[in-house]
């Protein structure tokens, strides 16, 4: 199984056998209410009826096309409306079937683009520490998550990490983005003064970042990135994978924060996960890069088998149909004060050492247990699950809520009376 402890799972299994709307349902018939949208993908709800009919009408109508020199329909008009969602200068797209693809190829588009432009020398490239970028090598090598890089050898060779911007000790508690740590976009300057701009790709940062516990951006942060990679002309790319499709309220977080990466990786909220798939949106100049050739060489030596496959492509256009219905990328905004209070209220519990939240994204951050680091951010998950009927996200000592888009105040209460309970009665 995907990141478990296969051993420890199998001796009390957690399975769930179907979902509707805010709710699973265990193979035990109990309800379970999802604070996750699944691994935060499921964000317009589970099994929402336009989505499911889309998949089943074009499974019987066209089940494949061959994707390299061949077409068909559905992608090019998927790719239409993701370019209206978009900050304006993204307009192209490029399918692939998960975020891990998404990065290996936003990764590649940005060296490739340098050496189309004969600045075939910028090779490196530039990650974070703590960040999660999927489990390619690609995105292990630029992502900061030790237990994912460890295991796996030398990794790519000339990437470079920025510190990364948690800070308890200056902004635990603090609601929305951290006050202090634009700092640490300084960082930046530090790498480019080491290595020379001349030899840098790309910059690929996770304007929220989810798996490893949920970090904000302090204020301003982004922006002052956006200011030095324009200085030396690196490519900026926002991996959105998470924030993507609402989870911030605007479509993108590059919207939401009013900076302009030049590419946005994105998955999951893509088909609100009914199918897999992913998205690489690119602006028109790195395109433009491409297309200098002659008219029969191919543009870009990069595919999968299964980019803009027809029931990928059904289901994600049926899902942004839903979005746009329901107003469900404004309810990060409209329910956003709510959900902080509600988050905020489990301050003077035991054990709770930061409550961070953006969007309708929140994180509950617990002091470990002496020798048995995330012992106790299990056990609540586990307990959360047993006893409460409510799904949460563990990564260590920190729970991680990022709830369908769909929900209500009264889901809201109880993820958080659910919390509340379980957090009184655990060591
Ligand atoms: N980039 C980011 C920023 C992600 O969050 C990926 C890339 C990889 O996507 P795929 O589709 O290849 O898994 C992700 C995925 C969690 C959790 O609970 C987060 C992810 C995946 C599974 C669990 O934190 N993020
Ligand atoms: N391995 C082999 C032997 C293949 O032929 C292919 C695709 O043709 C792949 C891997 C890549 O598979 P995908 O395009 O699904 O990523």
């Amino acid at each position: 199984m995907p990141f478990t402890a296969n051993r420890q799972f199998k001796a009390a299994p957690r399975l769930l056998a179907s979902a509707s709307g805010m709710y699973y349902r265990d193979v035990d018939g109990r309800e379970i209410l999802d604070g996750t949208a699944g691994l935060w993908c499921c964000n317009a709800g589970h099994a929402r009826p336009r989505i499911v009919q889309a998949i089943q009408q074009q499974a019987a109508v066209l089940d494949f096309a061959p994707t390299f020199q061949m077409g068909s329909p559905l992608p090019f008009q998927l790719a239409e409306r993701l370019a209206a969602l978009a900050p304006p200068s993204l307009d192209r797209v490029f399918l692939t079937n998960s975020g891990s693809e998404s990065v290996d190829t936003a990764l590649k588009i940005a060296l490739a683009y340098h050496r189309m432009r004969g600045e075939g020398q910028r090779t490196r490239l530039i990650g974070r520490e703590k960040a999660y970028h999927g489990v390619g090598f690609g995105g292990i090598s630029v992502g900061g998550l030790p237990n994912n890089r460890k295991w796996f050898g030398p990794l790519l060779p000339g990437v470079h990490h920025l510190r990364h911007t948690l800070d308890l000790q200056r902004n635990a508690f603090s609601r929305g983005l951290p006050t202090h740590g634009v700092e640490l976009a300084e960082d930046l300057e530090r790498l480019v003064a080491l290595n020379d701009a001349s030899t840098i790709a790309a910059v690929i940062i996770e304007p929220v970042a989810g798996s490893a516990g949920v970090l904000l951006p302090p204020q301003g942060y982004l922006q002052r990135i956006r200011e030095i990679c324009d200085r030396h002309g690196l490519l900026l790319i926002f991996d959105e994978v998470i924030t993507g499709f609402g989870r911030v309220g605007k479509a993108f977080a590059a919207e939401r924060f009013g900076v302009t990466p030049d590419m946005i990786t994105t998955a999951k909220g893509l088909t609100s996960g009914a199918v897999p798939m992913g998205a690489v949106l690119v602006s028109n100049r790195i395109q433009q890069a491409f297309m200098q050739g002659p008219e029969n060489a191919i543009d870009l030596f990069h595919g999968y088998t299964y980019s803009g496959h027809p029931l990928a492509c059904a289901a994600a256009l049926a899902t942004l149909d839903t979005y746009a219905e329901e107003g469900l990328f404004e309810q990060a905004i409209a329910l956003g004060d709510y959900w902080e209070q509600a988050l905020h209220s489990l301050r003077d519990l035991p054990h709770v050492v930061d409550l961070r939240n953006f969007g309708l994204i929140g994180a509950i951050e617990l002091a470990p247990r002496e020798g048995a680091p995330g012992a106790r951010g299990y056990e609540v998950f586990e307990r959360a699950f047993h006893q409460g009927q409510l799904l949460v996200r563990v990564t260590g000592d920190v729970l991680a809520l990022s709830p369908p888009l769909i929900l209500d105040k009264s889901h809201i209460d109880r993820i958080f009376e659910v919390l509340a309970d379980v957090l009184g009665h655990i060591h």
